[in-house]
């Protein structure tokens, strides 16, 4: 037996071993200081020889499904962070995922009471009601102070403030997960999280190094890896609650339903690629910062489809339609960032009378952990914090804990007591109960086999993608996969990548110098769902006019933009707004203008970065040359209108406008710029 930590009761005189110094500062033994040796005991290396067992010893033989006792796992990945460390101050501990985030008030509000046919919850049938909400957006794998642009998923956190307690939806933008059961939410975490011995990478896609081994997550990489997980603004993208919930009607009979929020604005991307975050991050408007916001709240028994042009989820909504009930606002910033934005804490556990779980074994550990990581990070009162209290009564034979706020008078605090205070309140006055359920079948610690198949939504997914939102995939993959320096991650995931679409993984193989498969792993559906209707609602379009005012100037005149509004106009030049900043560039025509411009080596330089960074531009008439200019080293297939009024859309997201027909430069802008 070793004991540690016990100190000579009676230290003797300090004697220094000079031999010992003298070794200890060789360049060998430097790196095995006494405090080194110290810690040997301590330090495990993890091998396959090292077997997985408990925290108290015991063997493990499966980590990755859930059964309700052996919680340890997801208890010590609740527990897991100790407070941030943040220049001189020490800032309260971050959430683990989501870390980064924006939040917003506003309120909530149905259209009608037509969901009263599935449930009770008056948040979701009593049109008179509007129900307070604050909502939390956030990325996922980046910390606190990490950039909101990277490729991410987005988290899309609501509270309900309604009249009978929270209801949380805690939510993403992407419709499914990574994962089929809570049990492997850990591991999942620690392999997209920066690596455990450098802290590194910080904030970028590491999903890819997960997926390799979890074939499972393959339909979800497909939408991380698409313009979904660059949102332009979190004005600006869908909300979903991911898993499936219930509703419980007043006859008592049970729905399963997912909610979604669509956003009034669509569903717009950044259209870069990974590699150009940076560009895009540094001088960027604070773009999500959330300002008035609309998004209807469709709680139905289905998906649905989204406004961008990206697809539906599963084609299941052709078969269930979605059914659009209410409408949420968010019309106010918080005031103070760490108390509300930073404390505000949700709980998948929280629903309301009329609402309800489904077994999905995700759900169920959400459930668990949800309430657990609070308790680490703002305490077992963190339900007293005023951002997360409810708006109406509270009252229960809880009592203390650290932090605790309420001050609550009486002899007693449990039930049942003699004066009968504090009642458990019944059904019929609005009590939460449980829907009751037979339950037959075996209780093991399996993964049923339905949740085997792995592929066919993700074909399903890259087959409703139109052609550049493809490339765009197929360029973030590559991307992506060519920085994973280890063969055995390019070359796994793009075997992987058979199963979902040949085409794809050839392209993908070919482009980071892996093995080039010839035959799928899969026969392949070839399904496809309805796009879904674009918008061009607060698309940001850039026109070069800098050529013109130079040309007015020139000649003495005193420019002015008139338009039917006030606007901006920004410098391209150095310090103005890069091209990476707007999703359309417009070249009006005029031959001077267009001389100039090509004259310009940084309005040249701006328009090929826009190109670079698949930005949809458009240039009419004589500002065509501008674009041969710009791209002709590029580009030798684009073609180019002549000047009369035709409009040509190339292959590659530009078009070029014939010289007089002005009239057709909206709609074609419009038609390229929404894709
Ligand atoms: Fe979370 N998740 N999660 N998650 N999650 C957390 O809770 C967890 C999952 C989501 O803005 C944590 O308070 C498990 C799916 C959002 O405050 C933690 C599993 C979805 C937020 C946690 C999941 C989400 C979180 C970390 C099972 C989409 C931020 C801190 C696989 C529906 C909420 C915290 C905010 C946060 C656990 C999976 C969304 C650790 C065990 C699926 C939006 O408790």
């Amino acid at each position: 037996m070793r004991i540690g930590g016990v100190l000579p009761s009676k230290p003797g005189p300090r004697v220094i071993d000079y031999d010992k110094r003298n070794a200890m500062t060789t360049m060998k033994n430097l790196f095995e200081t006494a405090k080194i040796k110290d810690l040997a005991p301590d330090t495990l290396e993890v091998t396959s020889k090292t077997g997985l067992t408990t925290d108290h010893g015991v063997p493990v033989p499966d980590t990755d499904n859930w059964t309700k006792s052996p919680r340890e796992k997801i208890h010590r990945f609740d527990h897991e962070r100790i407070p941030e460390q943040s220049g001189t101050s020490l800032l309260f501990s971050s959430l683990f995922v989501h870390a980064r985030g924006s939040a917003a008030h506003g309120y909530f509000r149905v259209f009608d009471s037509s969901a009263a046919k599935y449930t009770t919850a008056g948040v979701l049938t009593d049109p008179s009601r509007t129900t307070p909400v604050f909502v939390r957006f956030s990325t996922v794998q980046g910390a606190r102070g990490s950039s909101d642009i990277v490729r991410d998923v987005r988290g899309f956190a609501t509270k309900f403030y309604t009249e009978e307690g929270n209801w949380d939806l805690v939510g993403n933008n992407i419709p499914i997960f990574f994962i089929q059961d809570a049990m492997k939410f850990p591991d999942f975490v620690h392999a997209v999280k920066p690596e455990p011995h450098n802290e590194v990478p910080q904030g970028q896609t590491r999903i890819i190094i997960f997926g390799i081994s979890s074939p499972e997550a393959s339909h979800m990489v497909m939408w991380a890896m698409s313009d979904r997980a660059i949102p332009r603004s979190y004005r600006m993208m869908q909300g979903f609650g991911v898993n499936t919930f219930t509703l419980v009607n007043g006859e008592g009979e049970r729905f399963f339903v997912k909610f979604h929020w669509l956003p009034e604005l669509g569903v717009h991307s950044f259209t870069f690629t990974a590699k150009t975050s940076k560009k895009q991050s540094t001088p960027a408007p604070p773009q999500n910062t959330p300002s008035p916001y609309k998004s209807s709240h469709p709680p139905a028994n289905t998906t649905s489809p989204s406004t961008s042009s990206t697809p539906r989820r599963y084609g299941l909504e052709e078969l269930v339609p979605l059914q659009e009930i209410g409408e949420m606002v968010l019309n106010r910033t918080v005031d103070e960032f760490f108390a509300e934005t930073e404390q505000v804490a949700f709980c998948t556990s929280h629903v309301v009378p009329g609402i309800g779980f489904s077994d999905d074994p995700l759900l169920q550990g959400r459930n668990f952990s949800y309430f657990d990581t609070q308790i680490t990070r703002l305490g077992i009162n963190w339900e007293q914090l005023p951002i997360n209290r409810p708006v109406c009564p509270v009252m229960n034979h809880h009592r203390g804990g650290q932090h605790q706020n309420r001050i609550i008078k009486g002899q007693v605090n449990y039930w049942p007591n003699r004066f009968q205070a504090g009642p458990p309140i019944p059904k019929e006055n609005g009590g939460y109960i449980e829907f009751t359920q037979k339950i037959e079948g075996m209780k093991a610690r399996v993964r049923g086999a339905k949740f085997g198949e792995h592929y066919n939504q993700a074909e399903l997914f890259l087959n409703s993608l139109s052609e550049h939102e493809k490339m765009h995939l197929i360029n973030a993959f590559s991307f992506e996969l060519s920085h994973c320096d280890d063969p055995q991650v390019y070359e796994t995931y793009t075997k992987l990548l058979c199963a979902v679409n040949m085409d794809l993984a050839k392209t993908v193989a070919a482009n980071v110098g892996g093995q080039v498969h010839s035959s799928p792993t899969r026969k392949p559906h070839h399904e496809k769902s309805a796009p879904l209707k674009p918008t061009i609602k607060s698309r940001r379009v850039a026109i070069l006019v800098e050529a013109m005012k130079a040309l007015l100037k020139a000649g003495g005149a005193v420019p002015y933009m008139i338009g039917p509004r006030r606007g901006k106009i920004w410098p391209c030049g150095k310090d103005g707004q890069r091209s990476t900043l707007f999703d359309a560039l417009l070249m009006p025509s005029g031959q001077q203008s267009a001389d100039t411009l090509v004259a310009s080596g940084r309005c040249i330089h701006w328009v090929r970065e826009a190109f670079g960074h698949l930005k949809a531009i458009g240039a009419v008439g004589e500002a065509v040359s501008v674009l041969h200019r710009a791209l002709k080293l590029e580009v030798t297939q684009l073609e180019f209108a002549s000047s009369d009024d035709s409009a040509v859309t190339s292959s590659y997201g530009v078009v070029t406008i014939g010289k007089y027909n002005v009239g057709s430069i909206a709609t074609d802008a419009l038609e390229i710029i929404t894709g």
